[in-house]
């Protein structure tokens, strides 16, 4: 641990946090975690080029310093790492923080530990880590990344990862041997802001099952066997897919209208109020070739609504294979499919699983369960 102070010490802390803004579920665990840590009496400032979309404007001791970056004609690559370094120095100084808690080593980690150095030692703010997924399984295989992910976390007070498996991939890929805390992610749906009916009309659905998948549709999410496992159930009408999408949607139409889903398939992109549609569903659906954990089978079970997902990464840490849903150890999407149709012609056992997901989401994901493990980490490198 390098050199620093913590200003305060008491139950409350002063918390920065840096995370993707926008729809993803780094950004979505971060502010999440921000709304939490103020209801519990500390002060937390969101650092970041721009608001985070679900972040409460009207909770006391949550405050948003936004990062401006200028462009200048003369970097054929704008740089973001800069200006956001210097802000959190600025942010950091001017509130007294005691913790930098930053989400998604790139480029936040750097920018933490470059912030933290442009300080007197005893202004400097303990700098916490979190890996999230891409940023080991992704970038830290790459060259012109993973050494700098190495050494941010080297300089981190602390680093957490989402689940066992990012830990030990953490370790693997990016052959860091230092400390890590295993935290699970957690959620805490809001209420629905309109009735299931509706949303269920709004979608075009009566007796039909309806189908989840809610991801920035990455390639990494395989949107092409998603879709090849809806084409294989039957009777097609039986079933209706929605698509909470974070990404574009329009690279998959060519091959929905191919296997004939248009009428099946129905996209909502960038939804803010997702309790909504999780409510309105009956079924999961996550093809992803890995996930390190996979927040959005969470958020379902949050809803009483179990999934279907490959058995990959963190997902098992999640889900109880046949309790709290279904993991499936192909990428054949005729065993994918066999999956689902088991749970859509067996209501009770399906209804059973929702109950049983619920149950664990409250128990072991919650924010009550998850949040204090955070607060024992900041204490700890403040200690
Ligand atoms: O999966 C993505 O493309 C988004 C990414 C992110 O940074 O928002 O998700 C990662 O973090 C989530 C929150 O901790 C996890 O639930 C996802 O499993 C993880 N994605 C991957 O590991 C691919």
């Amino acid at each position: 641990m390098e050199n620093g102070s913590c200003a305060t010490q008491p139950d409350e802390m002063k918390i920065g946090i840096t995370c993707y803004p926008t729809v993803g579920g780094s950004g979505i665990l971060a502010t999440s975690l921000g709304e939490e840590l103020a209801r519990r009496g500390h002060e937390v400032h969101f650092i970041s080029y721009e608001r985070p979309f679900r972040l409460p404007s009207d909770l006391p001791r949550l405050h948003f310093h936004p990062v401006s970056v200028n462009e200048y004609p003369l970097f054929k690559y704008p740089d973001y790492t800069l200006p956001l370094s210097v802000r959190m120095a600025e942010v950091s100084r001017d509130q007294g923080l005691d913790v930098l808690h930053v989400h998604y080593a790139v480029p936040h980690a750097t920018a933490a530990i470059l912030a933290r150095s442009m300080l007197p030692p005893d202004r400097q703010p303990r700098v916490v880590t979190t890996l999230h997924g891409t940023d080991t399984t992704l970038l830290g295989c790459d060259p012109g990344y993973g050494p700098a992910i190495h050494h941010a976390l080297s300089c981190s007070d602390a680093v957490t990862t989402v689940s066992a498996f990012l830990e030990r991939e953490t370790r693997r890929l990016l052959g860091f041997d230092g400390p890590m805390d295993v935290i699970h992610n957690f959620f805490e749906p809001r209420p629905p802001r309109r009735p299931r009916d509706e949303v269920r009309r709004e979608l075009g659905v009566r007796d039909e099952t309806l189908l989840l998948h809610s991801s920035n549709l990455r390639p990494l999410k395989r949107i092409d066997l998603l879709l090849e496992t809806v084409s294989r159930l039957r009777p097609r009408d039986a079933v209706k897919l929605v698509i909470l999408a974070g990404g574009s949607f329009e690279p998959f139409t060519e091959l929905m209208r191919r296997l004939g889903l248009q009428d099946r398939v129905v996209v909502r992109e960038k939804v803010n109020d997702i309790e909504d549609y999780l409510q309105a569903a009956d079924v999961g659906l996550f093809t992803s070739e890995n996930e390190s954990f996979c927040l959005s089978i969470l958020e379902a079970m949050c809803f009483a609504c179990p999934s279907v997902a490959r058995r990959v990464g963190g997902i098992p840490e999640v889900v109880e294979d046949n309790v709290s849903g279904v993991l499936v150890p192909s990428d054949d999407p005729d065993v994918l499919a066999a999956a689902v149709q088991d749970l859509i012609g067996k209501p009770e056992r399906r209804a059973a699983m929702g109950r049983a997901a619920q149950r664990r989401a409250r128990e072991k994901f919650s924010a009550e369960a998850i949040v204090p493990r955070y607060e024992a980490v900041y204490r700890r490198v403040c200690g």
